[in-house]
């Protein structure tokens, strides 16, 4: 069948509703077995010699219309599905290291990715250098003949850099090195790094894909080859599966993927406004400001700007707590890409893992608040932004 757009693809790919009666849906196959019409069948499934689904740790066909979509809206061979983006994230950097490799990392990640990397150097020789990457020069001077793995977050959480996905994936082609990015903040809608030189792309798809609040998953796109290896070895073995169920809810999710994020980019944007005329907001930054010191790399490789918004308030970590505790139609909340607006603290709670030093380094203050700018009229959440500002 021919390749529709985006918009169209996150409804219909890999669904033909005639194969299930008629279903309009993808049906839920909550089922953790496969029945086999005979015993030499079930031999010719384990020796791959025919297709077939087993037993759903190895896969399930709800999951399957699922990491079909998804390889389809990052423009990869195949996609696979996971218990939750550090299961994604995990089971893709095992996949690729052994001891006494190295990996490069963007100068900040998610809290717990950073634990990978703490885990992998300390229990397995895997050492790891955090660098900015914004000078060609400077990217290549960090890389080693270990280095396998470059691996980037792009916008950062929750510092909102940015990374130059072009560059750095030239850098890791031409060295031989596999660039693996970290699409949460941005969601393929936004930003398709595969298309940029990217070899593999991982999700947190408890954020924007689910979009609801009601899920904890991860997903990865790569090519088949590597796919194929992820899903027979990383996954299978060590075991971090989707559940059809949660299958089933990412899949609806996804189908107003594209106009939650439009609502989430165009509310981001009025509140940044409000926030850069505002005299107790000390630094804001959000990609989609026409002050953004990246403004370059967003053209470049984004759509739209995205839904999150970082900002100091004017005062400490005791201040930006006092505002917080102010917010009534806010949620303080960790996570983020929900309808509903969510704020959280990093420096003591996503990146609490973090040592000081290293939060320094990457650039999280004591007083840094991260806003998830969810569906909301951006009125309303104004309007309790405002209110609480005015309490500090
Ligand atoms: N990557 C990024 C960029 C994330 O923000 C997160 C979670 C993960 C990976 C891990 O995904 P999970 O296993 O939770 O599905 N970020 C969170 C955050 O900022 N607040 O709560 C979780």
């Amino acid at each position: 069948m021919k390749n529709f757009r985006l918009e169209t693809e996150v409804i219909h790919k890999g669904y033909e509703s005639n194969a299930y009666e008629g279903s309009l849906t993808p049906p839920l196959f909550q089922s953790s077995t496969f029945t086999m019409e005979s015993a030499e069948q079930g031999e010719r499934r384990f020796a791959g010699e025919e297709a077939g689904y087993i037993y759903s740790r190895l896969g399930n066909p709800t999951v399957t219309v699922l990491e079909e979509r998804i390889a389809e809206l990052e423009g990869g061979e195949a996609g696979l599905a996971f218990s939750s983006g550090m299961a994604a994230i995990s089971a893709t950097i095992f996949a690729l290291v052994r001891s006494g490799d190295h990996i490069l990392v963007s100068e900040g990640v998610y809290g717990c990715t950073y634990g990978l990397l703490e885990l992998l150097k300390y229990r397995f020789n895997v050492d790891y250098d955090l660098i900015a990457m914004d000078k060609e020069d400077h990217i290549r001077s960090y890389i080693r003949p270990e280095t396998k793995v470059i691996y980037v977050e792009t916008p950062i959480n929750p510092t909102m850099k940015l990374v130059d996905l072009q560059l750095v994936s030239k850098i890791g082609n031409e060295v031989g090195t596999k660039v693996v990015v970290d699409n949460t903040f941005a969601t393929p809608y936004l930003q398709q790094p595969l298309f940029f030189g990217a070899d593999i792309v991982v999700h947190s798809a408890t954020k924007y894909i689910s979009g609801h609040g009601d899920v904890v998953a991860g997903l990865l796109v790569g090519s088949q080859e590597f796919v194929n290896e992820v899903r027979m070895t990383t996954q299978k073995d060590i075991g971090g599966i989707i559940s059809p169920f949660d299958a089933w809810l990412l899949i609806r999710g996804l189908k107003t993927l594209p106009i939650r994020m439009d609502r989430h980019c165009t509310n981001a944007i009025q509140i940044a406004n409000k926030m850069t005329t505002h005299p107790k907001i000390k630094e804001m930054i959000f990609p989609g400001d026409d002050r953004f010191s990246q403004v370059d790399i967003v053209k470049k490789q984004m759509k739209q700007a995205g839904g999150m918004i970082s900002f100091q308030v004017e005062g400490g970590k005791e201040t930006a707590q006092h505002f917080m505790n102010e917010l009534k139609l806010i949620k303080i909340a960790v996570s983020l890409g929900d309808a509903e607006t969510l704020i959280q603290h990093p420096a003591t709670m996503t990146h609490a893992v973090v040592p000081e030093e290293k939060r320094t380094q990457m650039g999280i203050a004591p007083e840094l608040l991260r806003l998830s700018v969810g569906l909301e009229a951006w009125e309303d959440i104004w309007a309790d932004i405002e209110q609480a500002l005015e309490k500090i």
